[in-house]
């Protein structure tokens, strides 16, 4: 029986042997010592412009300009007359990332091989929103989620297939739904300037095509990683420390009114946010809270390492161990199934709340996720 139960929950039992066909996503098995991650580190970064192509360099990068007391932001401003939204049925799966690898072999760092090595050298290839997915789920009640994974030259690619659920929400949002997300990005509008001495123009367009991204890697136990995110802006200070420790996530929030909305903010919100952040190391978010009708009524900075601490007077809260423990073992877990190193085959994994991960394999199939250009060029 021990056996058994240990088959479903750790991968890593099944030592050199056969994969295990589930995996568990109990909080109370997760409950263990932190595991070793170490800090990331930023190898390099890159950029979308406003039509949505890859840019190579820093370009869309912006500065942190602190507001005011009492600022006065209308994330309402603009919604009808000056926003381009970049089309979210368009997916772009890992191709940005793969473009910043194929251009960018040089910086990544490989311990153990020579610079001439035709292996990258990491375990896992994905973007920083995939992970926290991971490390949110024994937490999760309402959003399950499908990850695709891939191993090619020795890494296991891993890209995020929209479930269905996850389809028909974006394809029945309301109105309202649809301009409260707008509101995020009128908020970074507020907040971030163009230059290192400019101040923010909310006169302006938001074109949410336009992205900064980061490519940080680390280590999670035995996993080496190497993944990409989005960051919103920088401290502007010359003497800030290097990236990722000068970034700053900026959000918006619904305002805090009775105790029940912020324990639900505790519980809920801060969980993602601090995954989000954390992953990277972004040492800071910012947030505005705001009323029923977009007017941002405060601005609080989190610091992201004392979040843990804010909600531990949360009766029965979520805690970082068990979502880096869950995220280690998910990781190993992956590794024991994804065996075969080919691009065209797919290993689907698949979680729903209540339920355990599963997997299925696929070949040459709607999933296969690695392009042609990236094989080849990878190749040659
Ligand atoms: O095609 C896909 N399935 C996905 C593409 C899923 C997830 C991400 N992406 C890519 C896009 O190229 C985007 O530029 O993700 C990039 C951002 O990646 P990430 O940092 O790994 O994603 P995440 O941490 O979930 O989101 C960071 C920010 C969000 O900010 P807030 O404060 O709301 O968390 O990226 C934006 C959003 O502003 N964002 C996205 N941008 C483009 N496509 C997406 C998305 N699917 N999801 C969030
Ligand atoms: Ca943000």
């Amino acid at each position: 029986a021990d056996y058994q139960t240990n088959k479903r929950h750790r991968s890593s039992d099944e030592g050199q042997h056969r994969a295990a066909e589930t995996l568990s996503a109990h909080r109370q098995l997760y409950e263990r010592h932190f595991p070793l991650y170490k800090q990331p580190v930023e190898v390099g970064c890159f950029s979308l412009d406003s039509r949505r192509n890859f840019c190579n360099d820093q370009r869309q990068l912006r500065y942190y300009v602190q507001p005011t007391k009492s600022p006065d932001f209308n994330l309402r401003d603009g919604y009808t007359s000056r926003f381009v939204k970049r089309d979210d049925s368009v997916k772009e799966k890992l191709d940005h990332v793969l473009k910043w690898i194929l251009a960018n072999r040089d910086k990544i760092q490989t311990r153990d091989q020579t610079p001439s090595s035709s292996a990258l050298g990491v375990d896992f290839v994905t973007w920083r929103g995939h992970l926290t997915k991971v490390l949110t789920t024994p937490y999760e009640t309402q959003e399950g989620w499908m990850l695709a994974a891939s191993k090619f030259r020795g890494s296991i690619y891993i890209s995020e297939v929209e479930t269905e659920a996850a389809r028909v929400n974006r394809e029945t949002r309301s109105q309202r739904q649809e301009e409260m997300m707008y509101w995020g990005y009128k908020f970074e509008q507020y907040i971030c300037a163009d230059d290192v001495d400019g101040t923010p123009d909310p006169g302006g367009v938001v074109n949410t095509n336009e992205a900064f991204c980061t490519v940080v890697q680390t280590r999670l136990a035995d996993h080496k990683l190497l993944f990409s995110g989005e960051v919103d802006c920088r401290v502007k200070e010359p003497d800030a420390p290097p990236a990722p420790g000068c970034y700053v996530e900026l959000k918006t929030s619904a305002e805090i009114c009775t105790p029940k909305q912020r324990s639900n903010f505790h519980r809920y919100k801060l969980l993602k946010w601090w995954a989000q952040s954390f992953l990277p190391g972004v040492p800071q978010i910012v947030a505005g809270f705001r009323d029923h009708d977009g007017i941002v009524v405060a601005v609080e900075t989190f610091p992201t390492s004392k979040i843990s601490q804010l909600i531990k007077n949360e009766f029965n809260c979520w805690k970082p161990t068990v979502c880096m423990n869950f995220c280690n073992d998910f990781l190993s877990f992956v590794k024991s199934v994804v065996k075969e190193d080919d691009p065209r085959l797919v290993y689907l994994f698949t979680w729903d709340p209540h339920r355990e991960v599963t997997y299925a394999v696929h070949r040459d199939s709607q999933y296969t996720f690695l392009p042609e250009w990236y094989i080849k060029d990878m190749s040659s």
